[in-house]
Order: C-alpha cells, then structure tokens, then sequence
C-alpha cells in the first residue's frame, strides 16, 4: 500500500499522542473484512447474528450515556467566533487542541491505531472528497467500510501531495464528561474523543460531509445539504429528481425508498433511491445543479421501521447489516419496537439485560427493547431501489428542493415559495419538533434552518447568504417548496397517512416544476387546488384534507414574532433579502 510522506507523518504525530500498540493502515479487501469482524466478536465489540436468517449482520451496544449525537460538546473551532456563528458552540482552535490532547494522550495504550482512507462520492470525481480517520474502534473501521468508498484505492487515488480531511478519533473511556467532538475549518481537522456513538465518530458523514464540507462549499461555491435525494421514473423513461432536507428521525430515510400507493401504482412509477441523508449539490456547465450522495451506506434508525412503513429497509437490513441498540432475540434474531413481528415473549434488551414486554422503569415508564435512536447500518448496494448512478462522477439534475419539518400545527401538507429568494428564506425559517436523534427534550420545537442546524460549519447568516449566491449563479433554478407529513388533529391525531402516499405530493410538487399543474396563491406560498391531487385509492376526509391546507393568519403572526427572534441573533451579518421576506410576508398576512 501506498504510504505518502504527508500521510505517515501526520499519522506518526497522532500516534505519538495517543500511544497504541500498533498502527494497521486498512486497505478495505473482503479478506481484511473478515478478520476485523471476527476480532470485534472476540473483543465483544459485535454479537454475531443468526447468519442463517441474517447473513452477514451484527449487533453491538453502546453505553447506555452514547446513543445519540451530543450537540452540546460538539464544536467549530474557529479563530474568529464569528465566523462559527451564534448557533454554532464555538472554542478557540489552541484552547479546543489543547483541551482534547489531554483527554487523547495515551487514549489509545492497548489498542491498535486503525488508518482509514475513505472518499465520499465516487473515487476520482471532482465531486468528492477524500478523508483519513484514524481509530481506536472496530466498530468504527466496520461501519466505515459501509458507509464510505474505503480502502488502499482512496490512497491511490490521493497523491503524493493531495488535499485530506485529517479524522481522529478516540474511545478514549467512553465518558461524557471527557467528550469533546471538534470541528477546525482552517485545518481541514476533525478530532472526536469519548464517544462511539455513530453521528459523533463516524467522521466522514455529520463531521465532514456536512460540517467541514458546508465550509469547504461556499469557499468553491457548491452546496453540502442534509438532503435525501431521490428519482422518480415515468412509464416514458423520464426521471426526475428531488432533494429534500429534514431534520434528523423525520422520516428522510423512508421517502427516499417510498415504494408507491396502490392507487397510484397503475401509472407505473418507478423509484429510484440516491441517497436518504446528504446531498453535495454543484452547478455544472449546462446551469443546472447536480448532485452526489456522498456515503454508500444508510445509518438509519430502526423503531418503527417494518414492511408497511419501508419494506425497502427490511430488504435492505436482512444482510451485511450492522445493528447498534436493538434487541437480541433467542434464536439470535433481532427485534425492536414496530417490528412486523409481534414482540418476543423475552429477549435481550438494548443495554444487554432481560427485558419482556411489558416492563416498567423504576418511574412506572414502559422500558423499551430497544433504544428510540438504535441505528442500522447496511450498504445502500443492498437497497432494491438504488441508483444506477451511484458511480456517475456528476450525479442526477436536481429538478425540486424540498424542505421538510414536523409541526403539529401551523405549517400546510405542501407549499411552494414564490421564488428562489423566498425559498431561502422558507429554508430560514424552518421549524421542528425535537426527535431522539439528538441529546434533548423531545417534541419542544426549534427553529432548524434547511435541516442544518447541528450541521452547517460557519456563520448560518453567511449560509443563508451562500445561498442566495447559488441562485444567482444556477441558471435552470429548482423550485423550492414545503412539506409537513405530520399535522395533527385537534385530538393530536395525524391527517396525512404518510409513508409511500406522500407520492401524491411529490406528483404535484414535479407537475409544479414543469408547469403543467396550477397553484392556489396564499400569504405564504402556493398550495394545491385539491383537484390536483391525485387520491385515488386514498380516502382522507374533506374536512381533513382542509385543515391539511389552512393557512392561519393568527398562528402566521405568531410565528413571525418567533422568526423575528430567531433572526435577531445574528445582527447585521443577516442578509438583507432575509428581512426583505420577512416583511413581505408579513405585510402578505396584513393584506385582506
Ligand atoms: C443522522 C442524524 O444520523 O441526522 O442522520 O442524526
Ligand atoms: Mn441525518
């Protein structure tokens, strides 16, 4: 394998820091595959699985305090506080090195020191970029290996003097108070120490394709989005693409491998699955934005997932899969909450002790099998729907964006912006209720621009400002709309069945994008003209159907003053256009 100068030294000063045993550069072969696997059995890092019913699938547990990201240790690094922003945690770079070196010297006596080189978006493309971790965990090369392009290739393809993000990661002693997961934009360096937890430690998806990329991205003028993207095919051959950002456990996972309603299924559709979690977008010559999914792999969350709600999924976790926090059945099965299968009499639960349905904690709560945010871990090759153009070094044309949040209230099933200013600015303004994907109260609502806020690397006014740039230099715009699956009743009862239906939107949101359908103008966007939903098969009761669409002027105000807030926080560096459709809506919800 090929060693370069500037990699091995960089690797030499890591390891002279963190003390292993050993150094292995990984060069990502199926043999080499094997022989990890087998060691994290061995060193009780994964439980092999029944490989009859589950060929090629794994479990491993975390900590019981590492399931899921830890936004408030995690940090950009910056010389300046101002270019993290106000929604960023920020730490001087000689204050966050300093820090982390303790916690790193020595983190890695007894253990191996794995070299990792991985390239997200195919090897070669000037689509992608090229990334080395170097770590302490097993677990983490395993899920490297499927979530990434990994291997001796990514090496070659590097260079002699070729740009990389330079990825440390250490378990260290897995303890929250000695965690500390860094970002460091002006020396293209992620360091993440005291977690195993896969948004904290697999460097390549949240810390450099989104955190260091979103930087990356504006300087070479491209946009790294928590964004699925996904085909639509006619019967005629056309397909088009979309791009949607929601936050974390709203569903991306699903829409990107919708499987169409059976009243929709005559017209013949056929979907096709680029990516569920990210999406590098770039203009290319003919004007028009194209994009890559970066990874290979899905790390998505398991609860709730069965053959109704993503029968894709089950297909695609039934082998090569790596399960984190679920529930261990006897026959060496796994099982966790919204399993097809009815629950198991007893099982081992996510912390490794006997759980049987029913039991309670010690404050009366249901304990669960399996934690709200395990995870799956399984190559998107695996998917019945994925793209026939995941080593196309361009991409798919993006033909639609979609932002996406979970409100019970206020915001309509789908509604489109005016235009691309005021698309960026419904991207602003997004709001969402928490979700188990992230270390918080869950259900309080945030303001989550464009899905990015944990993600976005910089200044989010100066984001909001680069993306005003990218349409200004995108001459065939994508249109930019709204949706919300997850409305509720007075009662609190979801409107929208969801899953594989929110097609119908998609058929409206496409018929938007080539002009053929008609919307209904209201203060905030357009939304349909019922008539040209297609419903067939899907009975939603009219009054339903209403409240899907209303637009409350009170709760618009409302909100305004919230947005208004939100806004506030980032001074003179908002971009003026911002405030521009702040007041433009504002005087919309005034007009009679
Ligand atoms: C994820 C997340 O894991 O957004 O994709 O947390
Ligand atoms: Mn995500």
């Amino acid at each position: 394998m090929i060693k370069y100068a500037h990699v091995q030294e960089w690797v030499d000063q890591m390891a002279a820091m963190c003390q292993p045993d050993d150094i292995y550069w990984c060069d990502g072969s199926e043999d080499e595959r094997k022989r990890m696997t087998a060691q994290a059995v061995k060193l009780g890092e994964l439980i092999e699985l029944n490989q009859e019913k589950l060929p090629g699938c794994f479990l491993h547990r975390t900590a019981a305090n590492d399931v899921a990201r830890t936004e408030h240790l995690t940090y950009i690094c910056t010389t300046f506080q101002g270019d993290a922003g106000p929604t960023n945690n920020w730490m001087p770079p000689r204050e966050a090195y300093r820090k982390a070196r303790e916690i790193f010297t020595g983190s890695m006596k007894g253990r191996t020191m794995y070299v990792v080189p991985f390239s997200m978006g195919p090897i070669g493309s000037p689509f992608s970029k090229i990334g080395i971790e170097l770590t302490d965990s097993v677990y983490v090369v395993l899920n490297m290996r499927i979530m990434t392009r990994m291997g001796e290739q990514v090496l070659d393809a590097l260079g002699p003097n070729g740009e990389y993000t330079k990825c440390l990661h250490s378990k260290a002693d897995l303890d929250i108070d000695r965690r500390l997961i860094l970002h460091f934009p002006e020396d293209n360096a992620i360091w993440s120490v005291g977690s195993g937890y896969g948004g904290n430690v697999l460097l390549g998806k949240k810390c450099l394709a989104l955190r260091i990329a979103t930087v990356q991205a504006q300087r070479e003028k491209w946009l790294a989005e928590h964004m699925l993207v996904l085909g639509i095919e006619e019967p005629n051959g056309r397909i088009q693409y979309v791009a949607a950002a929601f936050p974390s456990a709203c569903g991306k996972t699903n829409l990107a491998m919708l499987i169409p309603p059976q009243g929709l299924k005559q017209k013949g559709y056929r979907i096709w699955t680029v990516g569920d979690d990210i999406a590098w977008m770039r203009l290319d010559t003919d004007g028009q934005l194209w994009a890559i999914n970066p990874e290979m792999g899905f790390f998505g969350v398991v609860p709730g997932t069965n053959s109704k709600t993503n029968a894709n999924a089950m297909t695609t976790i039934a082998r090569g899969t790596i399960y984190t926090n679920v529930a261990l059945k006897g026959d060496g099965t796994v099982w966790w909450e919204g399993h097809d299968d009815p629950p198991p009499a007893e099982a081992i639960g996510w912390q490794g002790t006997p759980w049987t349905p029913g039991m309670v904690d010690k404050d009366g709560k249901p304990r669960l099998s399996t934690h709200a945010n395990a995870r799956f871990t399984a190559p998107l090759l695996n998917c019945p729907t994925h793209s026939f153009r995941m080593e196309q070094h361009h991409g798919v044309p993006i033909a639609a964006i979609i932002f996406g949040g979970r409100r019970a209230t206020l915001a309509p099933l789908v509604y489109e912006s005016f235009d691309w200013e005021h698309g960026v600015f419904l991207g602003a303004t997004m709001a969402s209720e928490r979700t188990a994907a992230q270390v918080g109260a869950l259900g309080e609502v945030r303001r989550d621009p464009m899905a990015m806020l944990p993600f976005c690397g910089y200044n989010m006014a100066d984001y909001f400002g680069h993306w005003l740039d990218m349409g200004r230099r995108v001459t065939r715009q994508p249109r930019i709309f709204h949706v919300n699956w997850f409305r509720t009743d007075e009662k609190g009862k979801f409107l929208w069945p969801g899953y594989g239906e929110n097609l119908r939107i998609i058929e409206w949101v496409l018929g938007r994008c080539r002009g053929e359908v008609e919307g209904v103008k209201t203060p905030i966007g357009f939304v349909p003209n019922p008539k040209d939903l297609d419903m067939t098969g899907l009975d939603v009761p009219a009054d339903a159907m209403a409240k899907l669409f209303a637009v409350s002027r009170d709760a618009w105000q409302a909100e305004l003053k919230d947005i208004a807030g939100f806004f506030d926080q980032f001074g003179t560096r908002l971009p003026a256009e911002m405030w521009r459709q702040y007041e433009l809506l504002s005087a919309r919800l005034q007009a009679k």
